[in-house]
């Protein structure tokens, strides 16, 4: 079946708000008295906001109930989202305009599958909010990546099957979700993130659509 859409993923791929993410666990952390650095960051990558926690907090979670935890995120959140406010169009990735300019002249329907709760925000920021058919994101679905759910939800949205989407994705979380979808996937990244992607490319900047379509 000739591909007729493509999922991109936000954070990553259109725009690199990881360091906004890094900086707002790492308030949290120091709070907390938590150890927590870059390398331990790049575990959070695709990773829902609850996941994030539980993998920042490690062996300590247990020490938090419920409502510890919930108050944690919104703090964090909180954070988070002071620094969206400096967002603008400037933040796009470089090759991100480029990719849904090119999607949008070959006729290809294009949505959004991100994790994060923040997505309506962040495409406001960016201006970017009109030119998706559809958007998926944290609040679409219970089940977040690795589960495929957020992918189908946005295939779904643009009345297109599984395997006619594209899912671009700059996490392994992300790929193995787009692979459990049945969709052919573009990793953005270095191998040993999304090696399991059916094409791989460095940066957004270097997606080949000629190569993923096989014009
Ligand atoms: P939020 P993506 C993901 O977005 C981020 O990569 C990940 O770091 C973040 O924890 C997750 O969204 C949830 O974000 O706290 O804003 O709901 O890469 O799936 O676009
Ligand atoms: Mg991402």
């Amino acid at each position: 079946m000739p591909i007729q859409a493509f999922i991109l993923d936000l954070d990553g791929v259109l725009t690199d708000t990881a360091e906004y993410h890094f900086r707002a666990w790492k308030r949290l952390a120091d709070e907390e008295g938590v150890p927590f650095d870059r390398r331990a960051n790049e575990e959070l990558r695709g990773v829902s906001r609850r996941r994030s926690l539980e993998l920042l907090l490690g062996q300590r979670v247990a020490d938090y109930s419920e409502e510890q935890m919930e108050e944690m995120m919104d703090r964090k959140n909180g954070y988070y989202q002071s620094f969206l406010e400096s967002i603008t169009g400037d933040d796009l990735l470089p090759g991100a305009r480029e990719l849904i300019d090119g999607l949008k002249r070959r006729g290809l329907r294009i949505a959004i599958g991100s994790a994060s709760k923040n997505t309506r925000i962040v495409l406001g920021k960016l201006g970017i909010t009109e030119a998706f058919d559809g958007i998926a994101d944290g609040h679409s679905v219970t089940r977040a990546k690795p589960a495929p759910d957020v992918f189908i939800h946005a295939a779904g949205q643009l009345g297109v099957p599984a395997v006619a989407c594209v899912v671009v994705e700059d996490a392994a979380s992300g790929v193995e979700a787009a692979l459990t979808a049945g969709m052919l996937t573009v990793g953005i990244g270095p191998q040993e993130r999304v090696g399991n992607a059916h094409f791989r490319y460095n940066s957004t900047e270097d997606t080949d659509l000629n190569e993923i379509l096989g014009c």
